[in-house]
């Protein structure tokens, strides 16, 4: 095994959502505080002096500031997360390659290794076979159109371009069945371009592989 730690997704995605959420909701309150006030204090009432100030630089200025402060910070921490699980994660050796090719309207995944093909679609809508717990090398391509592999387990969602190979590793760390869906509109029956991800443990996926995907999991 590599000595790299293993980077979870999930880990990561709940790692930002607890900073954007508080962000998002202080922002809300302000905008229905700032509407509330302003709503109370300026209803209709007998006309008066119009008033002759119609711009305040030091505090707009202060607002733009204070707006781009905030989405720097975000954009800081969202990149840093991207580079944390697109490259650091590509050094830890993959103990499993799937080539993985969305088309309309069905997922394969390809075993190189092992000479296993499971396909999401006509043929009884095979899983992803996985092991828990060990990096998994992803190849993720398109036939046709754009499509988007979205793994919800992991918090993991990607385009995938035609023309295209990108290469991902991530690790599932929870034994059982998992939902994966397309997540990019690809046509008509795009919303029947869903597979289903079962991870197993190291061993039992090991007997799985050697018996050529026939073993039934
Ligand atoms: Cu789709």
């Amino acid at each position: 095994m590599t000595s790299i730690a293993l980077i979870s997704t999930r880990h990561e995605y709940h790692a930002l959502f607890a900073i954007y959420v508080p962000i998002a909701a202080g922002v809300f309150v302000v905008i229905v505080v700032v509407i509330l006030s302003a709503v109370l204090r300026y209803r209709r009432r007998e006309p008066t002096a119009v008033s002759r100030r119609s711009e305040h630089n030091p505090l707009e200025a202060g607002y733009a500031a204070l707006l781009t402060a905030t989405v720097a910070f975000l954009l800081y921490l969202t990149f840093t997360a991207e580079h944390r699980v697109d490259t650091v994660s590509l050094r830890q050796t993959p103990a499993v390659t799937v080539d993985v090719t969305g088309a309309k309207w069905e997922w394969e995944f390809r075993y190189p290794r092992y000479g296993i093909v499971q396909r999401s679609g006509t043929v009884g809508r095979q899983p992803l076979v996985v092991p828990a717990d060990r990096p998994i090398r992803f190849n993720l391509s398109a036939q046709d159109v754009i499509h988007a592999f979205w793994v919800n387990e992991l918090r993991f969602k990607r385009d995938l371009i035609p023309g295209k190979t990108q290469q991902v590793i991530l690790t599932f760390t929870r034994i059982g069945l998992f939902r994966g869906q397309c997540a990019e509109f690809c046509g008509l029956r795009h919303s029947e371009m869903v597979f289903n991800v079962r991870v197993l443990t190291p061993a039992r996926f090991t007997q799985w592989a050697a018996s050529g995907g026939r073993q039934g999991v």
